[in-house]
């Protein structure tokens, strides 16, 4: 058995005037709740830190720049990790990141359990677009504020485990999955601020947005024999509802805990990594099944083309 008590911190919504301060003491109070339960590694969603600012518009790059971190941990953040170091408890958490080169991106990082940074990752699949959408109910920026992230999906050894992270849109998309399985990962992070509505389709309900959520999730964990710990932004945040619906997903597919709200809650469940074994070695033992010459597309091509 190798067992590590996790710690999904989902996060209500963060106002666009709350300091980084107050959210920290948020995060902390999180924190502190995990490490009482016995987690020795704990998970908070995407941009943690702040309120989602790419559904803001701006032009001025002095404003945008305000929403990132110019180092972590940095004057806000260090109290998080003081207190994880003391705890002997790991975490992750995203944020935006302003590297000393001038470059944006929406960053997560991990740490070990004496505060040291030992990964990090940056999103892959920047949803929405770089310019103002009328057509919109609300923007969704990402591709104006951040460019896509430059590290691939790596994976890391930590508490004896082989872990990995993605961010929010990254989860639906097998390949993430895939990739990091292809490293034998046992346990995917990631987080995420995912609307209650569609900007571009007003039909759509909360209910089939957290159904697509949970589905791509249980299907990166079934197909990669994997952990899958989903952490949410949930609540009203500047007047637009987030959808919460933080998960932990084990490597069968199956929902084995879930936040109950949409506020600050810590949803805590002891994962045993040797629980992966089984699909690794049998209906995922990718070096025995695998048809890697039928799947050249995959890399070769990005849209559709369709057939004459
Ligand atoms: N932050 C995100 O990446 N959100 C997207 C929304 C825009 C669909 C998501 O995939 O959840």
């Amino acid at each position: 058995m190798r067992e590590i008590v996790i710690g999904a911190a989902q996060m209500g919504a963060i106002q666009r005037d709350e300091p980084r301060a107050q959210v920290v003491d948020r995060m902390l109070a999180l924190l502190e709740d995990a490490a009482g339960q016995g987690a020795t590694l704990v998970v908070f969603p995407e941009l943690s830190l702040t309120t989602f600012f790419p559904r803001w518009w701006m032009e001025d790059q002095a404003e945008v720049d305000s929403w990132f971190e110019r180092e972590v941990p940095g004057e806000a953040t260090r109290p998080l990790f003081d207190r994880a170091r003391a705890l002997h408890v790991a975490i992750s958490f995203g944020y935006a990141e302003l590297t000393p080169e001038g470059r944006h991106f929406n960053t997560q990082i991990l740490t070990d359990r004496e505060a040291n940074v030992v990964g990090k990752y940056r999103k892959v699949h920047l949803p929405g677009h770089d310019e103002y959408d009328q057509e919109r109910a609300f923007q969704h920026l990402e591709k104006r504020y951040f460019e896509p992230g430059d590290l691939g999906f790596p994976v890391w050894r930590s508490q004896g485990a082989i872990m990995g992270m993605c961010i929010c849109n990254d989860r639906r998309w097998p390949e993430v999955y895939r990739v990091m399985g292809l490293q034998g990962v046992e346990l995917v992070m990631l987080g995420y601020n995912t609307p209650s509505v569609n900007s571009q389709m007003k039909a759509e309900d909360e209910t089939k947005r957290l159904y697509h959520s949970e589905l791509v999730m249980t299907a990166g964990a079934y197909q990669n024999a994997t952990w899958v710990v989903g952490v949410a932004k949930g609540g009203i945040e500047d007047g637009h509802p987030l959808m919460a619906g933080t998960i932990i997903v084990d490597p069968n597919g199956f929902v084995v805990a879930r936040a109950r709200t949409d506020g600050d809650e810590m949803v805590v469940h002891a994962c045993d990594m040797d629980a992966c074994d089984f699909g690794k070695k049998t209906i995922f033992d990718f070096a025995r099944h695998r048809r890697v010459e039928h799947y050249k597309r995959i890399t070769e091509q990005t849209g559709v083309i369709l057939p004459e």
